[in-house]
């Protein structure tokens, strides 16, 4: 299959392919490449990058390794050294044309010579957004955008939404009964799913920037919240806890499977006891406390507060209540929902709760929507699209009208 290079574990947008002009197959290289940095370079781009030689010979490959490390345009000129003159560079995202962790890569292109380069896409970064492009045309390179565009969209999902929309990307995990249970009567929830099913989530967890739960869950099931993956690191553990009713002996607050401290950040509103926050301070976690909506901690604040500390993408592992808080502002953009072939009955919770949608015309709906077998449970994923919010009349959602991330 054609992006077969760039599929991961959520999926990503199932486009058709786009038609693949001359210099594909090196742009297809060039993406190969860019995934080696899959879940080391966040909250910066996958990037990859082919040097080619007049004669059609391949003088460098490059791509972006981990965070303040090379860019993949200087990694690949670093292998060709003088060969990079009256090349042509394939490279998966807008060159930069800012200084960084690292220095320009338009310059470093300009300064070896490369006669011609290849982009993807652009980058939407603030400091970037055509003035890479800009830059190397006005120097005299031809420069072509826009091939294998829908592969590089589907490779950095995250890191473009997260650039987009000012926030991090958000994706909602859930896993349920058939008759559509999150847990038993008695609130407990292990395990829905098959093994097969949870292997997977931690190796999505291993994707991710940050994983996020309401305190309820933290109180019921007293998760990990590790990425029990070889080599797979550990995200930094959120919670949305309004007063601070988190167990300073939660499992969270333990070591990662490597040995690693946790990094655990608690989000609180002002009714949060100080004893309490003390306590979970004293537990090593970062504790913020940002301004309540109908007593929970508004989550356009944690989000913004998350982005500011280099969260890219956060993994939100439910419940219900705190997921519907986060549809409600239009902040999931896609979805990773679990169905057991399991029967519970009872009235236990679901996997969105909250004041729910006034009416169908209001529900939220899937774009791209895949489904797969994990062990013997059914995986559906696909990107959350939201209904237009001038047709809600629903109280709450009027609330939150001004959501982060609007389309
Ligand atoms: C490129 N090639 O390989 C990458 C780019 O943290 P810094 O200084 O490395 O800069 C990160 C920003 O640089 C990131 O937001 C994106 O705009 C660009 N990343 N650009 O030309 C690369 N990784
Ligand atoms: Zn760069």
């Amino acid at each position: 299959m054609a992006h077969e290079n760039v599929m991961h574990t959520f999926g990503g947008p199932h486009q058709a392919a786009t038609v693949a002009p001359s210099g594909a197959a090196h742009m297809r290289r060039a993406l190969a490449l860019a995934e080696r940095g899959r879940g080391r370079v966040s909250p910066n781009p996958m990037v990859g990058c082919v040097l080619v030689a007049p004669d059609g010979s391949v003088v460098g490959e490059g791509w972006h390794a981990y965070v303040g490390g090379s860019h993949a345009e200087v990694a690949a000129l670093d292998v060709a050294g003088a060969a990079a003159r009256g090349a042509t560079a394939y490279v998966t995202l807008e060159p930069c044309d800012h200084h960084g962790r690292t220095g320009p890569c338009t310059d470093a292109l300009l300064s070896a010579g490369v006669a011609r380069v290849v982009v993807a896409i652009e980058d939407p970064d603030a400091r970037v957004r055509g003035r890479g492009i800009a830059k190397l045309r006005a120097a005299g390179v031809e420069v072509d955008v826009g091939v294998l565009a829908a592969e590089a969209e589907a490779l950095n999902e995250a890191y473009l939404t997260a650039r987009r929309k000012a926030r991090p990307f958000v994706l909602y995990k859930t896993a349920m009964s058939l008759d559509g249970k999150i847990a038993v009567r008695s609130g407990r929830s292990r395990w829905i799913t098959s093994e097969a099913a949870r292997e997977h989530v931690h190796r999505l967890r291993a994707e991710f920037d940050a994983i996020a739960v309401g305190v309820n869950t933290v109180l019921l099931d007293d998760p990990a919240l590790t990425a029990r993956v070889e080599g797979g690191r550990t995200p930094v553990k959120v919670v949305f806890d309004s007063i601070g009713r988190t167990p300073p002996g939660a499992k969270l607050f333990e070591a990662g499977p490597d040995g690693s401290d946790a990094t655990v950040l608690i989000y609180v509103t002002e009714e949060a006891p100080a004893a309490r926050v003390a306590a979970l301070e004293s537990r090593g976690a970062t504790v913020v406390t940002v301004a309540a909506t109908r007593g929970r901690p508004r989550l356009i604040d944690a989000l913004a507060d998350l982005q500011s500390r280099s969260v890219g993408s956060l993994l939100l592992e439910g419940g219900g209540t705190l997921a519907w808080d986060f549809f409600a502002e239009q902040a999931v953009d896609r979805v990773a929902w679990f169905i057991a072939p399991k029967l519970l009955g009872g009235n236990a919770a679901g996997p969105l709760a909250g004041t729910g949608v006034a009416s169908i015309p209001d529900a939220f709906t899937l774009d791209d929507m895949r489904t797969q077998t994990v062990g013997s449970d059914l995986l559906v994923t696909g990107r959350v699209v939201y209904p237009p919010a001038s047709d809600q009349t629903d109280d709450e959602t009027h609330d939150h009208a001004a959501g982060v991330g609007s389309r």
